[in-house]
């Protein structure tokens, strides 16, 4: 009989141990993370979307705007993205917040500004009259766009700039160009236990500039990296993964950075980027660095972030939904909180949806709840207060999620 108090005894401390949470009342506790999103919800606040622009007059495809610029814009007039056009053809892909409803796409050439919506995959865009057209057609540096459209007209390995980096920003306030948005990553970093909630144990904002030579290659990228926020009390590194984009799906590339200025390559992962191995070391001062690219590899990419432990580099955390990274440890997955998949492979060419969903997303827990989350906003964020969780902070928050993101798409816009 002793013995079978002393088992009780233990299976109930054992209770206790497993679940800290277990004496709180969901209801009556307002720091409690419960959330009730669909089962397919991907916590995603960006969408990537392809949109391709055809030159068209008289019902055909026509050339007569080959080698000029046609840009895009978003709902804010800021430059997402500018493209030369060849054959009649100019192909975007870029990533927006999910609550964009409208873009404009300037062409260069006429003069003349569209409103387009932002999923639409194809727009035609009629030359009004051909022959009323009248720019000079002069390519000096022969990378295929002309001259008055070339941001440096004797460079023939740099024909677009897009971005607000100080390496190009004389040249875009030339351009009357409004300044780029910001990507901001906001992390959890006790996977794959879960956290507290309050998503603030890493901010980062990142800027992205990025140029464009002949065929509308990406030769040269910049990036600005600010810790906004360290709510950590572990030490953490940030690292980046570079891929190519094209519309929702996300490729992996060969190996395709030839220079990086200010960071470090991480040689554990193909295309990977160290920004900083260990936050404590830069605190909040900004990180800048240039990636220099092989000659015509891609022409839109992503960078998806990871964070990872100083001193053991393979246990990381990602946005919801993004496959792990070369050097993560597989091992990690479906442990304490974790309910990803627990295999994945990285071979050249391989393209898939991101960020994953469902049964195919990593970083969840069983709850389909996320560890890092991804926005991109013009305003600055405001990090929860330590240990209070975002549901309190941003009050919009539980609604954008119960709804699949339907609803509050800019929840990080509204902080209490
Ligand atoms: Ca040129
Ligand atoms: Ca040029």
């Amino acid at each position: 009989m002793k013995k079978l108090w002393m088992l009780t005894a233990i299976i109930v401390l054992w209770g206790c141990l497993e679940d800290p949470t277990q004496d709180s009342n969901p209801e009556e506790d307002p720091n409690v993370f419960l959330i009730d999103a669909p089962a397919d919800f991907d916590w995603a606040c960006i969408k990537g979307t392809g949109i391709t622009v055809n030159i068209k007059n008289s019902g055909q495809i026509t050339s007569a705007l080959d080698s000029t610029l046609v840009e895009l814009y978003d709902d804010q007039n800021v430059l997402l993205d500018a493209l030369t056009i060849y054959e009649g053809i100019a192909e975007f892909n870029v990533r927006i917040p999910t609550s964009v409803e409208q873009l404009t796409l300037k062409v260069l050439a006429t003069g003349e500004s569209v409103q387009i919506n932002p999923d639409a995959l194809t727009i035609d865009y009629v030359v009004p009259d051909v022959s009323a057209l009248s720019f000079v057609k002069n390519d000096l540096d022969g990378d295929g766009l002309f001259d008055d459209f070339d941001v440096s007209p004797t460079n023939p390995d740099v024909s677009v700039l897009v971005g607000s980096s100080s390496v190009i920003d004389n040249l875009k306030s030339a351009q009357g160009r409004n300044t780029s948005t910001s990507s901001y990553v906001i992390f959890e970093d006790l996977w794959p236990s879960k956290g507290d909630y309050d998503f603030n144990d890493l901010v980062a904002k990142t800027t992205f500039s990025w140029t464009r030579g002949k065929g509308n290659y990406i030769e040269e990228i910049n990036v600005v990296c600010n810790v906004e926020w360290i709510g950590a009390g572990l030490e953490l590194g940030l690292g980046f993964e570079l891929f190519e984009a094209k519309g929702t799906n996300l490729y992996y590339l060969g190996d395709v950075i030839a220079d990086i200025q200010g960071a470090e390559n991480d040689d554990a992962v193909r295309n990977g980027v160290i920004a900083f191995s260990r936050v404590q070391d830069v605190g909040t001062s900004e990180i800048e660095f240039n990636i220099t690219l092989r000659e015509k590899q891609f022409k839109e990419f992503v960078f998806v972030p990871y964070l990872f432990r100083t001193n053991d580099p393979g246990h990381q955390v990602r946005p919801f939904g993004a496959p792990p990274t070369q050097s993560q440890d597989l091992s990690m997955f479906r442990s304490y909180d974790d309910a990803s998949p627990n295999s994945w492979s990285w071979e050249e060419g391989k393209k898939f949806s991101y960020p994953l969903k469902g049964n195919e997303a990593f970083y969840r827990t069983r709850e389909i709840y996320p560890w890092g989350i991804e926005f991109i906003s013009s305003k600055k964020f405001q990090p929860c207060k330590e240990s209070i969780n975002i549901l309190n902070e941003y009050p919009t928050f539980k609604d954008w999620a119960e709804s699949g993101g339907k609803n509050a798409k800019d929840w990080y816009d509204h902080h209490l």
